[in-house]
């Protein structure tokens, strides 16, 4: 089996000290800005799509890095992908069906391939394949009538560009020549943002990854996070630098991890900040079309994802890595339907909802709306589930599914519910507290 992680993204992380420029200090979000972060944060579900150029080798997006591709080599590759396969409306119609309200898709991943209509660089899908054709444009209007909101992923770090010099921790393989001007690949870099962000109508907002290849450079993240908001004010600005969020940025997100968790081990000084929050997560193990990773999730693994990340109040952002004839795999799309059919009878306890009152514990988590809180029993402790005394008066307690009631007492510190193990759901069993003044 290949190697299906990156190379160690922790030691990547670790090892930088972040000496950059402060971003963009003294910004305060738009009235539209926090407008999009309140509606981000009722979306909780979206769809994560790592498509590029890769899907042609099958072996995920890291295959130029991991297998020590050269540019001469890897450039052979753009000639071979022709995605004729590729629709847009089938691609909007899974994510709708599997309860998505957005869509977050790589306009340029690390090996520095554009998939749209660059003018800065003709390294891209338009100029550079027999397919010839702007996927995402076709992607963006087909958000735009079916009303799903479109995010574009954008890597900072290039292993094309000779000017994304001096060179990080990644892309020493790519044969570039010792030499290059970082200010001109920061300019190459905002100018192609400023295409992103003039070309595909209003975006949700933009998602930066890569800045952990060189967090000790200048990434002049002032300027960039600058333009985007005098652009498209209620763009919401993302960055995956695995630290706490930096001024200027919008919503924080954790990958393959809780919020406050450090199971990757590339999580240890992300810090949580005061920003909306969203989780990314892969459906097998890899983000970019893997033909070799058959470690499917299951829809109970899924559903537990989704609804640990909305009690840490969270959003999840889940991953697809489309083939190279533009189609996603049968097993995804599956997954996807059965998380939305889940959707359609639990939604209530997931969309519009926050994290809490109660904090997650080893038995499942909670969240709440109004006057309503969703206990989310996920781990079948025993008949008898004991919570903190509320500090309102509890009007009643009922099972999500069939609105059966849940025998309950008061004691002096904490709230006793009786769980009939008939009532026992394999993925989630929920528990509907209504609560009074
Ligand atoms: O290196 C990338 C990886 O390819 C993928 O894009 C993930 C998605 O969150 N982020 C980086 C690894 O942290």
């Amino acid at each position: 089996m290949k190697r299906l992680l990156p190379m160690t993204l922790a030691a990547v992380s670790l090892c930088g000290i972040a000496l950059s420029s402060p971003a963009q200090e003294g910004y305060r979000p738009s009235p539209e800005n926090r407008q999009a972060r309140a509606w981000f944060q009722e979306a909780r579900f979206g769809l994560f799509v790592h498509w590029g150029v890769y899907s042609v080798l099958g072996r995920g997006e890291w295959v130029m890095h991991n297998e020590r591709i050269p540019i001469a080599e890897y450039e052979k590759v753009p000639p071979r992908f022709d995605p004729t396969g590729y629709d847009p409306a089938k691609w909007v119609a899974m994510a709708k069906a599997a309860g998505m309200r957005y869509i977050t898709i790589t306009s340029k991943h690390h090996d520095g391939f554009a998939m749209y209509d660059s003018k800065t660089s003709d390294y891209d899908v338009v100029d550079r394949t027999p397919y010839a054709k702007d996927v995402l444009a076709a992607l963006a209007e087909e958000c735009r009538k079916e009303g799903i909101r479109l995010f574009f992923y954008y890597s900072q770090l290039d292993w094309h560009r000779p000017d994304y010099f001096p060179r990080g921790r990644t892309g020493q393989w790519a044969g570039r020549p010792e030499s290059g001007e970082w200010d001109r690949y920061l300019d190459y870099m905002d100018a192609q943002l400023e295409e992103l962000l003039t070309g595909y109508g209003p975006l949700g907002g933009i998602w930066f990854d890569g800045w952990w290849d060189r967090p000790e450079a200048d990434w002049r993240l002032g300027k960039t996070y600058a333009t985007i908001h005098r652009l498209q004010p209620a763009a919401l600005v993302g960055s995956n630098h695995h630290r706490k969020p930096f001024p200027g940025e919008d919503f924080q997100m954790f990958e393959k991890d809780l919020p406050g968790h450090n199971t990757t081990g590339w999580n240890d000084q992300a810090e949580i900040g005061d920003l909306p929050i969203e989780m990314c997560e892969t459906i097998n193990n890899s983000w970019g079309y893997n033909a070799e990773d058959g470690s499917h999730k299951s829809l109970k693994q899924l559903v537990h994802l989704l609804v640990k990340a909305a009690g840490y109040d969270a959003n999840l952002l889940l991953n697809v890595g489309p083939r190279p004839d533009g189609t996603i795999q049968p097993e995804h799309v599956e997954r996807l339907a059965e998380v939305g059919e889940w959707l359609r009878a639990n939604g209530e306890s997931i969309y519009g909802t926050r994290g809490g009152p109660i904090p997650p514990r080893p038995w499942g988590v909670t969240t709440h709306a109004g006057d309503r809180v969703y206990v989310h029993v996920l781990d079948w402790p025993d008949p008898v589930l004991a919570l903190p005394r509320p500090t309102r008066a509890i009007r009643s307690a009922r099972y999500l599914k069939d609105g059966r009631e849940v025998p309950l007492r008061l004691d002096e510190d904490a709230l006793l519910l009786r769980l009939d193990p008939a009532a026992a759901d394999p993925v989630d069993t929920i528990v509907v507290l209504e609560l009074g003044s």
